[in-house]
């Protein structure tokens, strides 16, 4: 039998029905169903409604705090912080990023440093958000220890995804976003579900020998991309994300989790600029200068800009809507009030 296939509209109805029933504030449901959709829209599976079931473990289990409601404090000029409370991020993200903008808008340059916050999503959201107001923007959140560092096979850093977004003149901004490990630990979860072995240099087991097997992997280490290069910018992520604003390192989040297969608790770290400041001639100019860059990647054949596979995705869904695997539709039902 094929897949149900649902409108974007019943995703945010099924996910706010959960997380409501869950015990999450209208505000929190919201926010998240929101991020889960658009997870949904643009075909990013790993962080779509995959996630609900954590979300509501994480709420069942009393980590997350479904309640929280966002603290802004000004903390310089160009700094500002917003303490979510124990909430999930998108929550936080949403107020957060006025307040950004407003410093970003008058210092040139402004930093956004998001703590006690539940992240469990794809971090596109945050800096195509900040480039749609025509920002050039920067995010990056630890995760649980997954990672081992380079030549080591211990898991250590997170999966540390960052993401970069540069905004264009009448077309959807240029971002991307990626962790620092080979894949996602998402990717990895939905090769388990489907049964599917994994691409080689992902993982090793727990005797630090490369595996396909994603059983193995969960149970050993994700390898970084590209070897020592992808572990610098891990490592730059828990620094950014962790110390650098007062939170948690990945290593010290699993130390502390309760297992519950929920969202780490953590920090993000987010840096806005604002084009219009940053050379003589304005915005604009940056913007032109950039699309002739752009026209270079494209006029070779077999390339494509990062974020151009989600945003055909995202014009086909609103009409075909979105399949979701069996086995998950199934899950979520169980996690509606009985009817
Ligand atoms: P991928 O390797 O799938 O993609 C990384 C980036 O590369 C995307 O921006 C993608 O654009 C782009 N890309 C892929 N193929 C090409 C290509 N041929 N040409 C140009 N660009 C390309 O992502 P990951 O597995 O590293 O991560 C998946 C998701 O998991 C991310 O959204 C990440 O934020 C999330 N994540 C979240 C974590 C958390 O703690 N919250 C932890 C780790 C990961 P496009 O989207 O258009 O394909
Ligand atoms: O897919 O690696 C991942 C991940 C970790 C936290 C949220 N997503």
């Amino acid at each position: 039998m094929p897949d149900p296939v649902i409108s974007l509209e019943e995703v945010h109805e099924l996910a706010t029905r959960i997380l409501l029933h869950a015990g999450a504030s209208a505000e929190q449901a919201r926010a998240v169903a929101d991020t889960v959709t658009n997870a949904e829209r643009d075909e990013c599976k790993s962080h779509g409604l995959f996630r609900i079931p954590g979300y509501v473990k994480s709420i069942l289990s009393g980590k997350v705090n479904g309640h929280a409601v966002p603290e802004v404090h000004d903390l310089a000029p160009a700094v500002v912080h917003v303490d979510a409370k124990l909430g999930f991020a998108p929550l936080a993200l949403e107020v957060g990023a006025d307040a950004l903008e407003a410093k970003t808008r008058s210092q040139g340059i402004a930093a956004l440093a998001i703590t006690d916050c539940h992240h469990f999503a794809a971090v596109w959201p945050e800096t195509e958000r900040l480039a749609s107001r025509g920002l050039v923007a920067f995010a990056f959140t630890g995760s649980n220890s997954f990672v081992a560092p380079a030549g080591g096979t211990k898991k250590l850093y997170g999966t540390n995804p960052m993401s970069f977004a540069w905004p264009r003149e009448g077309h959807p901004p240029l971002v991307f976003d990626q962790a620092s490990s080979a894949s996602a630990r998402g990717e990895i979860q939905l090769h388990q579900r489907d049964g599917h072995t994994l691409p080689e240099g992902w993982a090793i087991d727990p005797d630090g020998n490369p595996t396909t097997d994603p059983t193995a992997a969960l149970a050993g280490a994700q390898l970084p991309f590209g070897g020592y290069k992808g572990a610098a910018i891990a490592m730059m992520v828990e620094l950014l994300a962790g110390a650098l604003i007062g939170d948690v390192f990945s290593f010290e989040v699993t130390e502390r989790d309760n297992g519950d297969g929920g969202p780490p608790t953590g920090g993000e770290f987010i840096l806005a600029i604002d084009p219009g400041a940053t050379r003589r001639d304005g915005a604009s100019a940056a913007m032109a200068h950039a699309e002739t860059l752009f026209a270079e990647i494209l006029s070779q054949d077999g390339t494509r800009l990062p974020s151009d596979r989600r945003f055909i995705a995202r014009e086909r869904t609103p009409i075909e809507g979105v399949s979701v695997v069996q086995v998950l539709y199934d899950e979520l039902q169980t996690l509606l009030p009985a009817s």
